[in-house]
């Protein structure tokens, strides 16, 4: 008999998707779009509507495994769990438990996936990760400037005369706001997209602006230049509800127009044009995490802020400056999950050099990783840094779904459950403020146990059992029990599936900023305290002719490493053949300059690394870039990661993914 579901996308994105699972035979049959969704309205994209070949794929494992002799073999629960359970015990008391590093990203936007660090808390400590290769600088930037990095709901872009779109994928990322995108251009706002590659966001824009990758905070400083001297800022904005200003007049003093756009590679009428698009608002930013993946990008982050505010486009319906939505976030109760104040040890690494800090770090040394919910050896920048240094440590246990590259290398390997194989909550903190319920709906395949009975397992064996003596239901509670007051309780997610949570649908409008000054901060109190210069100022990007001109000259193009379309990063590769291989792509003048057509094999190299793989010629592409999308596995082809720089950003220990120089040869 075959039943329909109401479900969630679990994944990593901005969309945060409702579903309808059909179920027969105990088997997910066909994952579509829940229309009842308030936000996503019955749309998905091919990544969620895969998540039943995930569920139902032969490549999934099923049996715990362990390394013996160079080859995996299948071992049984309670050999798998006593084992890790007693070497950690071993590594606890001759090393302490900071000899254990919890290695992790975000893959599953489930609430309970936070119980990894209850577990580590509870256990006394470990190294954690800290930092984001994903949006750290970004968010930073925007806790100086405003307080928080909030987003504008969905709905508020009614409002909006003009959208920026600065360097966000919309129309494969976003795929909602990509839809809302087009329904605006129909009642008449204008669009402009700000990108180096002519993207399809690009293609359904008014305005297409080319900036030379990296260069985007150069370009603010040019608008704001422009707005001021045609007297167009919001001197009542400006005079009452922020500090710094005349620190940023200072800033733009220190560069010339002609300077701009010589440096970013755009025209005087570009600027003109941009100006004219943030002095007629209400104009709204849409921010990517693209751009920030620098060594300047929190700076860049925060010159756009700057931007949007002197405009006048702060706090008013139909503007703001969108990145993140960690208001959504902020609503679960996740010290109560997580019991930080459990642990009595602790260390961290930053995510971006984890690598360095296995390699490197005395007393104690790594004798032990626990990875969950990522996939390291794939997503973390310069690959042959990091397989040396998983390499170099005697224990390493994977939890997954798929025998990934990070799998592959690991002596312990446990099988996990996918997103209807148990029950959770779901949010996203990057763009609406709905929370999703997702039942469990099968049974997982042969032995695969969920994250949580794991850790459980574990929590026994190693003597804080009782931390763990919870139902899945009590957990989920735990981390909601405090919004009851605002109508939400499990009881009625587990009915209605969907609940909004309490926030501010127009961020800032009473123009009480969360920043020490309770002010916009242009000059950041926050930052300075942190030891940084709190005034705005540039910083031009790392790996560039402009900082780097040797480097330049023996690595002439800039690479970047955009999300997949088909994949959520390194997830569905495993599942579509025809991804399964590198696809390098250039820009038109690189095409030319090196005598390369599409479906040449060429290789890109820099000190770090090597890929070979077929070209496909980018039309409209910025000159002398190049792009590789992140995720495809080493197996398949070589992840993009062979090739970037581990370096942190200039705030919020961000990555700098992006900020990268290659050569190009063709291969015959
Ligand atoms: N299909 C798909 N969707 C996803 C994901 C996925 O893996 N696949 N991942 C999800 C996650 S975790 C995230 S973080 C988001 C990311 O969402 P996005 O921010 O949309 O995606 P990115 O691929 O990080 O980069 C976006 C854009 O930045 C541009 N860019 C790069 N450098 C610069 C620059 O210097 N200046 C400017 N102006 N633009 C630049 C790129 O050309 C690209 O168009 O997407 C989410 N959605
Ligand atoms: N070069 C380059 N590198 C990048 C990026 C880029 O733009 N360019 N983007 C960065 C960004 S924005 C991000 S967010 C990261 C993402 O990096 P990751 O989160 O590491 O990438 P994923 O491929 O989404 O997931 C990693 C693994 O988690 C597993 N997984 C999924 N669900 C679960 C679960 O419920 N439990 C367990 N135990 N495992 C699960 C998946 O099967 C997969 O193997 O990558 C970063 N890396
Ligand atoms: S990956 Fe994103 S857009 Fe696709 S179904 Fe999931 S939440 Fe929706
Ligand atoms: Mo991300």
């Amino acid at each position: 008999m075959k039943q329909v579901f109401k479900s969630s996308c679990p994944l990593n994105c901005w969309d945060s998707c409702g579903f309808e699972v059909t179920v027969e035979n105990g088997k997910v049959i066909k994952v579509e779009g829940d229309k009842a969704h308030p936000i996503t309205q019955g749309k998905i994209c091919g990544r969620g509507r895969m998540l039943e070949t995930k569920t139902n794929s032969n490549e999934r494992l099923t049996v715990p495994l362990k390394k013996v002799n160079g080859r995996f073999e299948e071992i049984s629960w309670q050999q798998a769990l006593d084992e890790i359970a007693a070497k950690m015990s071993e590594i606890k008391e001759i090393y302490g438990p900071t000899a254990i590093l919890h290695s992790h990203d975000y893959a599953n936007n489930g609430l309970l996936k936070n119980i990894d660090k209850r577990f580590f808390n509870c256990f006394g400590g470990a190294t954690h990760l800290v930092g984001s290769i994903c949006w750290g600088s970004g968010i930073e930037a925007q806790i100086w400037d405003f307080g928080s990095s909030d987003s504008h709901a969905p709905d508020d872009l009614l409002h909006s005369e003009n959208i920026v779109v600065w360097g966000r994928n919309v129309a494969r990322t976003n795929m909602h706001l990509f839809q809302q995108l087009q329904e605006a251009k129909k009642r008449g706002a204008t669009i402009t997209v700000i990108d180096p590659i002519h993207n399809a966001t690009a293609k359904i824009s008014d305005h297409y602006i080319s900036v030379k990758p990296g260069m985007d905070g150069l370009l603010a400083i040019g608008i704001m230049k422009y707005l001021i001297k045609e007297d167009k800022q919001d001197t009542a904005f400006i005079e009452k509800y922020t500090v710094g200003y005349t620190d940023l007049l200072e800033l733009l003093d220190h560069f010339t127009l002609d300077e701009i756009c010589s440096k970013a590679e755009i025209s005087y009428e570009e600027i003109k044009y941009l100006a004219s698009v943030y002095g007629n608002g209400p104009t709204t930013t849409f921010l990517g995490l693209g751009m920030q993946r620098y060594a300047n990008g929190g700076n860049t982050i925060r010159l756009i802020d700057a931007l949007v505010a002197i405009s006048g486009n702060v706090g008013i319906q139909g503007g703001g400056a969108n990145f993140g939505n960690i208001q959504v976030g902020k609503n679960f109760n996740i010290t109560a999950l997580t019991l930080s104040e459990r642990k009595t040890e602790s260390r961290s690494f930053t995510m971006m050099q984890q690598a360095d800090g296995i390699l490197q770090s005395m007393d104690p040394t790594i004798q032990m990783i626990i990875v969950t919910c990522g996939n390291p050896l794939v997503q973390v920048p310069d690959s042959n840094k990091i397989m040396k240094a998983f390499q170099s440590v005697e224990t390493v246990v994977v939890i997954d779904h798929f025998l990934t590259d990070t799998a592959e290398m690991a002596d312990y390997v446990l099988p996990t459950t996918t997103v209807f194989e148990e029950e959770d909550i779901y949010y996203a903190s990057m763009y609406h403020h709905y929370v999703n319920y997702g039942e469990k709906l099968v049974e997982p395949p042969g032995q695969a146990k969920p994250d949580l009975w794991i850790w459980t397992q574990l929590a026994n064996r190693l003597g804080f059992g009782d931390e763990f003596s919870y139902t899945r239901t009590e957990f989920i509670e735990m981390g909601i029990n405090h919004l009851h007051q605002d109508g939400i309780t499990l009881e009625k997610l587990q009915k209605e599936k969907r609940l909004p949570l309490p926030i501010q649908h127009t961020p800032w409008k009473d123009r009480e900023f969360s920043t020490p000054s309770g002010k916009f901060e242009f000059t950041s109190k926050l930052a300075i305290e942190k030891g940084f210069e709190g005034k705005p100022h540039y910083l031009f990007p790392i790996e560039s002719a402009l900082t780097n001109s040797l480097l330049a000259e023996k690595y002439p193009y800039q690479l970047l490493s955009i999300h997949p379309l088909r994949s959520n990063h390194s997830q569905h590769y495993v599942l579509i053949d025809a991804m399964q291989t590198v696809k390098i792509e250039i820009s038109e003048d690189i095409a030319n300059e090196k005598g390369v057509a599409e479906g040449d094999q060429v290789k890109i190299y820099n000190d770090r690394g090597e890929l070979t793989g077929s070209v496909k010629v980018l039309k409209k592409a910025h000159p002398k870039t190049i792009n590789v999308d992140e995720g495809l596995w080493h197996k398949f082809g070589g992840s993009v990661n062979l090739l970037t720089p581990d370096r942190v950003s200039d705030n919020g220990q961000g990555s700098t993914l992006y900020d990268c120089l290659v050569g190009l040869e063709k291969v015959e």
